[in-house]
């Protein structure tokens, strides 16, 4: 993959999932409007083919007024069974690219291709076979996949030709890819925050992209910061998997052995960077801090801590490691220095303060 992508995230979500299925498995059904949707008087709409749409009708639609604009259309009752077990089938072909996957739904993921990416000649040819994979996963399913740095461009992009879409937005053209859509398109925004822009005069995302962020902020609150931000393409949030991570850490195996602590401590500080942003980057926080060395006749050294408090500060991180470091008997030349966060949570979950303890007791390998 060329340089000038820091990462490559894609988001795939399926065309007319339900809907498709349906005429997946009964051929008859295909190239036909269909609706999905039970026919009782307070039935809704689940989806609809491509075919009904044309008809105005689409997801959560009285399935009365469905009918009334589409009458030729035919109606199926939902299986989420079926609709699970290919739910299945196509994230088994998205795991085949890489295990970092953040399911939104049944039909919908965003795939983190991190360092796999450059295994790809292009970001289309990456797109192109994430899309060969599900339709060959399913026995024919077409999926739309968006390409870009960040999650939110990601999904717009998934969206901007569907069906059967690939689009791909460079880094360096995503705000003029966002710009002249409008406002309703910013991740978060409903039709209160909708009708807010647009009392700001701001109809396009270009259009709050320029704004005064201190007026939007000011309109806004937190959320103009974070619109302004979307607008200009930047979105830090990445990709969760299923599995949130047990713990964070950094380590470095280094070029030469080092003695002593002073030789260690600046390894300290970088680690701390690195971890704090990540745990930032994730929304997460650490109860706990483990600092690990490695000698250099490979016995592994750990001393670790619970803090008063959880974080995902540089400094709260470093000072423990340092706190940490000063426990260790440093006579030996080392090899790696490691520094971690553990026992991670939620980093808008309450935080109940932990009492006073004593540290976790040392472990050593
Ligand atoms: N769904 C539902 N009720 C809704 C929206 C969706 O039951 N209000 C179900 C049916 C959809 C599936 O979830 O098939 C996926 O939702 P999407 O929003 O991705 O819609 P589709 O995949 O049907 O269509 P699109 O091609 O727009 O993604
Ligand atoms: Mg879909």
């Amino acid at each position: 993959m060329p340089a000038p992508w820091p990462r490559v995230i894609l988001h795939a979500d399926m065309d007319a999932f339900y809907a498709a299925v349906e005429q997946l498995d009964d051929p008859r059904l295909r190239g036909r409007p269909l609706l999905v949707g039970g026919t009782g008087p307070r039935s809704v709409v689940a989806t609809a083919s491509y075919e009904a749409r044309r008809f105005g009708v689409g997801s959560a639609m009285p399935m009365a007024t469905a009918r009334r604009r589409c009458p030729q259309a035919v109606v199926v009752p939902p299986r989420m069974e079926r609709y699970k077990e290919v739910s299945r089938q196509v994230m088994g072909a998205f795991r085949a690219f890489t295990p970092l996957i953040e399911p939104l739904s049944l039909d919908e993921a965003f795939l983190d291709l991190g360092e796999q990416a450059p295994a790809f000649p292009s970001p289309e040819a990456l797109g192109q076979a994430l899309k060969d994979a599900v339709r060959a996963a399913t026995g024919g399913l077409t999926v739309s996949v968006g390409v870009a740095s960040t999650k939110y461009v990601a999904k717009v992009a998934s969206d901007f030709r569907k069906p059967d879409g690939l689009t791909v937005v460079h880094p360096t053209a995503a705000v003029a890819f966002l710009a002249p859509l409008p406002v309703a398109r910013l991740w978060g925004a409903g039709p209160k925050t909708v009708e807010r822009l647009h009392g700001l005069g701001l109809t396009t995302i270009g259009e709050v992209a320029a704004a005064d962020r201190a007026s939007l902020a000011a309109a806004l609150g937190q959320a103009g910061h974070h619109f302004h931000r979307l607008a200009h393409a930047d979105d830090p949030r990445e990709v969760v998997t299923e599995h949130e991570p047990k713990s964070l850490s950094w380590e470095r195996t280094l070029d030469e052995d080092i003695t002593g602590a002073a030789a260690i401590r600046p390894y300290l500080r970088a680690a701390a960077d690195e971890v704090a942003e990540r745990l930032r980057r994730r929304r997460l926080r650490a109860w706990g801090v483990r600092v690990k060395l490695k000698t250099a006749d490979f016995r592994l050294l750990t001393r670790q801590l619970r803090l008063a408090a959880p974080t995902d500060e540089a400094a709260a991180l470093h000072a423990a490691g340092l706190a940490l470091l000063a426990q260790f008997e440093m006579a030996d030349p080392v090899r790696l220095v490691g520094l971690g966060g553990y026992e991670l949570i939620d980093a808008e979950a309450p935080v109940q303060l932990a009492l006073p303890l004593a540290p976790a007791p040392a472990a050593e390998e």
